[in-house]
């Protein structure tokens, strides 16, 4: 394991050859497209095929707090500005330091949280904003669960590695199925009926799952420059929040374009005695669909926190 509670790649790719097949040996080979009919029909029960789907690299380089920034300042004229915000917190509710939060979304007055870790992958479901626990749904310990996101009445839950989509049935949570997912999954989120999820690259990807649930690949750009990292998912009004993964930013990014045109600094959120041993980085966003509120927080985090932005020079 590393600080970030990821086993390193290279010492678990026989695992996760020996996981895929175990999870597919018992279902029909299936696509997106297959998605697409379970996610509609409820029959979604198909085989991971990744074989014929090509793998995503993730690259090794990490975006650092210095390039992020230093964006759209006068190093990088030629480039679009780029809007700097600050934060002012609004509120904040008490959280279960055991999510080690991966995906975070508010749909129907119900809070969907993933936390993550091989043997310890768990969906919990919350009322919101009382936060009372209804569901808490372990997932196959083989699986190291990542973003998630509902449309209609279904969940779907990334896996980091194993190259498949859960999908489960709500109100109940029921796991009715699973999909082929092209290489890592780390955060996910939707507009309508298009998936939206990312693999910790610089790259998001979607797919309309009303139509052929064709898989489309958006390069983000910051200052002109791939933002990789890209983590937990959010769709804001007409953009895409994202998670930098090790920093403390949020990106703001154009879905048409995969620019970046803002970025929100939310360093000095969580409180220094509020932080324990195990305390992770920041994750987890989520607007309320109820008012617009946005909610974030972080792996193994005591706390949910209401934000309001504020603007801030670079
Ligand atoms: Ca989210």
């Amino acid at each position: 394991m590393n600080a970030n509670g990821k086993p390193h790649r290279r010492t678990h790719t026989r695992q996760g050859d020996r996981t895929r097949r175990a999870l597919g040996s018992a279902l029909q080979p299936c696509s997106l497209q297959g998605l697409l009919v379970g996610l509609m029909l409820g029959t979604a029960a198909c085989d991971a095929t990744p074989d014929t789907y090509t793998h995503t690299h993730i690259h090794a380089n990490r975006s650092t707090d210095t390039d992020i920034q230093n964006a759209g300042t006068a190093a990088d004229s030629l480039a679009k500005a780029v809007q700097h915000y600050g934060f002012d917190v609004v509120s904040k509710l008490r959280f279960d330091r055991n999510n080690f939060t991966q995906g975070l979304e508010i749909h129907d007055g119900r809070l969907y949280v993933s936390s993550g870790l091989y043997g310890q992958s768990v969906i919990r479901v919350y009322t919101f904003p009382e936060l009372e626990l209804l569901h808490s749904v372990p997932v196959d310990p083989r699986i190291f669960a990542e973003g998630l996101t509902v449309i209609g009445d279904r969940l779907i839950l990334l896996s980091w590695r194993e190259r498949v989509m859960l999908v489960y049935s709500l109100p109940a949570m029921t796991l009715i199925g699973q999909s082929p997912l092209p290489g890592q999954g780390w955060g996910a989120t939707h507009n309508g009926s298009v998936l939206w999820f990312s693999d910790g690259s610089d790259r998001l990807y979607s797919a309309d799952l009303s139509a052929d649930g064709e898989l489309e690949v958006l390069p983000v750009t910051l200052a002109s420059k791939p933002l990789r990292n890209l983590n937990e998912l959010e769709w804001v009004g007409d953009e895409i929040w994202a998670n930098v993964w090790q920093t403390d930013n949020i990106a703001r990014i154009n879905p048409e374009t995969g620019i970046v045109e803002g970025l929100i600094n939310l360093s000095g959120l969580l409180a220094d005695e509020d932080r324990l041993r195990d305390t992770d980085v920041l994750n987890g966003i989520a607007i309320n669909p109820e008012g617009g509120a946005i909610w974030v927080t972080g792996k193994r985090w005591p706390w949910l926190y209401q934000i309001r932005l504020e603007n801030s020079p670079p």
